[in-house]
């Protein structure tokens, strides 16, 4: 899977903290001085879907693989990055390689009366201008991607209305970074006690994946685990072959598909394949969203 996300933003506006929350572990290194990122940070998030789930609970398989898209944490840009300011030619390299972009701005507050002082780089905080100060230096580089614009705040500022005239998701990366060590239920009812019904980490990763004009094949394997497959939209069947095995593609004689909602509403395979509801597609079908799949080679 080559698609990627790559996480911008300025100095110290939580990227590398962003990639740990995604991650779900520390792998980047965080720290209260710009710069802490110099080498990108590469890791493989998985797609929240719970149709994995249902297929699993249905067919009574357990072993259940999620999707994965890959997120890159990159260093900061600055002013004039395009000029090459603070690395910043070697850093729009980076930005060049990936597929689309989490754009992330800072809106927290942090000064020494809070505890640890955290430096912004443009000394206070502005988040349509730090946007502007990005996206000029994207521009100049010629760099077009899509992008979404995630806004970093403070715990306490998780129900706050922002009032910008862009677009967000609004995620205090800090505390989504340390409840990580949680489990998932328990991290769900201390966001709910802050007023946070929705995970802003599963809607980052889910408008990423849109972004990446990504959707999802699942495929039981002989029985023994179903796994999900991000594809682009409007690949083949045999592209989808090739990318379950390297071989299939050249093997490929006929797929067995059944959307998602008819495997639920029968009662998976056998059930479907009774009411006529499972089909038989050639190399050139287009793969839809949901379709659970069966490749015969
Ligand atoms: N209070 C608060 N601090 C945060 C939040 N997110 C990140 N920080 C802190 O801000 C500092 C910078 O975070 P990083 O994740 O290293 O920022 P970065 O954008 O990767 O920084 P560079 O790699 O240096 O460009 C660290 O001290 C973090 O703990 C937040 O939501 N709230
Ligand atoms: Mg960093």
């Amino acid at each position: 899977m080559s698609l990627s996300i790559g996480i911008v933003g300025l100095p110290n506006s939580g990227k590398s903290t962003l990639f740990n929350a995604l991650l779900k572990r520390q792998i980047a290194q965080v720290g209260e001085y710009p710069y802490t990122t110099i080498e990108p940070n590469v890791g493989v998030v998985e797609v929240p879907d719970e149709r994995l789930d249902k297929i699993s609970e249905i067919s009574g398989i357990t072993k259940k693989v999620p999707a994965g898209i890959k997120f890159i944490d990159i260093a900061g840009l600055i002013k004039n990055a395009h000029k090459g300011e603070g690395l910043g030619n070697k850093f729009l390299g980076h930005i060049r390689e990936v597929d689309a972009i989490v754009h992330i701005v800072r809106a927290f507050d942090s000064s020494a009366s809070s505890g640890q002082a955290i430096p912004h780089v443009m000394s206070n905080i502005d988040p349509v201008r730090d946007i502007e100060v990005v996206n000029l230096e994207l521009e100049l580089a010629g760099i077009k991607k899509p992008a979404i614009y995630v806004l970093n705040v403070s715990e306490s500022d998780l129900k706050r209305d922002f009032n910008l005239p862009f677009e967000y998701i609004k995620i205090s990366a800090k505390l989504e970074a340390e409840l990580s060590d949680l489990s998932e239920k328990e991290q769900k009812e201390y966001l709910k006690e802050l007023g946070v019904s929705e995970s802003a980490l599963d809607q980052i990763i889910l408008v990423s994946y849109k972004l990446l004009d990504l959707i999802t094949l699942f495929t039981i394997a002989g029985g023994r685990q179903i796994q999900a497959w991000p594809i682009k939209k409007g690949t083949k069947a045999t592209g989808a072959a090739e990318m379950v095995h390297t071989d299939f593609e050249k093997k490929f004689i006929k797929a067995e598909v059944v959307s998602f909602e008819d495997f639920v509403s029968n009662n998976g395979w056998k059930g479907s394949r009774e009411k006529g509801k499972t089909r038989i597609e050639g190399r050139e079908y287009i793969v839809k969203d949901g379709d659970i799949m069966e490749f015969k080679i």
